[in-house]
């Protein structure tokens, strides 16, 4: 019988970690040889970001890194999931590498080192080099060589350095959201056939990045693939939700989590998208299905899904207008998601080994108040998301889940992408003006937990 009790504290080998991504916080866009991203390029396009905010300088970690870590490290932070920005290491996408962007992820993981903090790298977290959608970007197989030639020299150059490793970061936000919906770089509306294609296109990415540590990453080398899954819960934890709620997941992720898991797309998937399917060459699947040693998971929301009526096998619910949500429109409260989604993926594709690459919330209004005494930010909604999705990932690890590590997103403030410095997904508050940080009460709140490894 199971000693995992509701107030047993996390499992020792739990990896409790932030995260945060290359572009959204290392600013310094233009420096020691770095290319220009698709992102640089979006932003300096008008109506694209809120308040036209561009990535220039974002929290300037790329000259504050060792402040950084060093408040990490003081907030017991020992894990730390960062991207590498692929036009610093290649400015022109492909090509000669940039030995200054190379020294600088040096320098970086040096100073985590000292600090004690492990790193858990992404190969790719969004900034495209520029150079290549101007050749195609993901609609393009130039991209897939490209990336596996950044891959190799990525991995060859940190194998002694970086030991965990993540390919991709949310297939579906560069590619859906990039090319069909317009809404992120490169802002393109395209057709479903090319849109599958950057689907596939991302894949293989996927799959060179699993093969290039494999090949290159050394002893102890881990890798695997971070993705943002479409999540179900079901209404009533019943048997006939819950199955309608898992034939739902199975459904909506069957072209990108079916597809790692399986030799070719799933026959559903193709009789789905038709003439608009992706075109697949000899050998493609051998790279995609790689088999990796642990699931990525970026889970925010949710979809309440129940059992289908009519001989429907689900029925998935629109929200009602007084729903709770986050300050971002998509962002609705639902714990449980992240209960479901690593369930999901261990009993539907069998994942031994799953870690939340990501979960938080973002908001607008965060003032910093007493700072007589130094200053602080009462984000009392982030410390309630928080302690209610950690209440769900130990009831998940106490029903057998196997759910290895959490990653707050985000350490800092930082560039939210198209809603720019608006949106606030930090537990340390950036004034954007002065570059100063002020850790938030919910900073201080998950510190505990990590320190006592239990939901305080
Ligand atoms: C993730 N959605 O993006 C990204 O990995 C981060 O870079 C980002 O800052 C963070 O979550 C907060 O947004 C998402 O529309 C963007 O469902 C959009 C969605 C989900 C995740």
């Amino acid at each position: 019988m199971s000693t995992f009790t509701y107030s047993s504290p996390f499992p020792a080998s739990f990896v409790f970690g932030v995260a945060a991504a290359s572009a959204q916080i290392e600013g310094a866009a233009f420096i020691d040889g770095k290319g220009e991203s698709i992102w640089d390029r979006f932003a300096r396009t008008p109506g694209k970001v809120a308040g036209g905010d561009n990535l220039d300088v974002a929290c300037d970690h790329y000259h504050r890194f060792d402040e950084d870590f060093a408040l990490m490290a003081s907030l017991g932070v020992k894990h730390y999931r960062l991207s590498i920005s692929w036009p610093r290491i290649y400015p022109q996408g492909d090509g000669a590498p940039n030995q200054a962007g190379l020294d600088f992820y040096h320098r970086l993981f040096a100073s985590m080192a000292r600090h004690g903090i492990t790193p858990w790298v992404t190969l790719f977290h969004w900034d495209l080099p520029q150079a290549l959608e101007d050749r195609g970007g993901w609609t393009s197989r130039v991209t897939v060589d490209a990336f596996a030639r950044y891959a190799d020299t990525v991995v060859k150059e940190f194998r002694n350095e970086v030991k965990n490793w993540i390919t991709l970061n949310e297939i579906r936000c560069f590619t859906m959201l990039g090319y069909e919906f317009g809404t992120k770089a490169p802002g393109r509306k395209e057709s479903a056939a090319v849109v599958n294609q950057t689907y596939h296109h991302a894949l293989l990415c996927h799959g060179h990045g699993v093969r290039a540590v494999r090949q290159f990453g050394g002893a102890g080398a881990r890798v695997g693939l971070t993705d943002n899954c479409d999540v179900s819960v079901p209404v009533t934890e019943t048997p006939a939700d819950i199955a309608a709620a898992k034939a739902w997941f199975l459904d909506k992720n069957l072209h990108l989590l079916g597809a790692i898991h399986g030799k070719g797309y799933a026959q559903a998937y193709l009789d789905r998208v038709g003439a608009d399917a992706p075109q697949v060459l000899p050998g493609d699947f051998d790279l995609i299905s790689l088999p990796t040693d642990f699931l990525g998971l970026n889970v925010y929301t949710a979809t309440y899904v129940r059992a289908g009526r009519d001989g429907q096998p689900y029925e998935a619910l629109a929200l009602p207008p007084s729903y709770p949500r986050a300050d971002s429109p998509w962002l609705n409260l639902v714990p449980q998601a992240i209960y479901w989604a690593p369930r999901m993926c261990h009993e539907l594709y069998g994942h031994k080994s799953i870690f939340i690459t990501e979960n938080g919330c973002g908001y607008n209004v965060e003032p910093v108040v007493n700072r007589e005494t130094g200053g602080e930010v009462i984000d009392l909604h982030r410390r309630d998301y928080l302690r209610n999705h950690l209440r769900e990932v130990h009831r998940a690890i106490a029903d057998g889940v196997p759910i290895d590590g959490y990653f707050l997103w985000s350490f800092i403030d930082n560039y939210e992408w198209e809603d720019g410095y608006e949106r606030r997904f930090g537990i340390v508050h950036c004034d954007f003006a002065t570059q100063a940080r002020t850790p938030k009460l919910s900073a201080r709140y998950y510190a505990e937990v990590m320190r006592t490894r239990t939901i305080v």
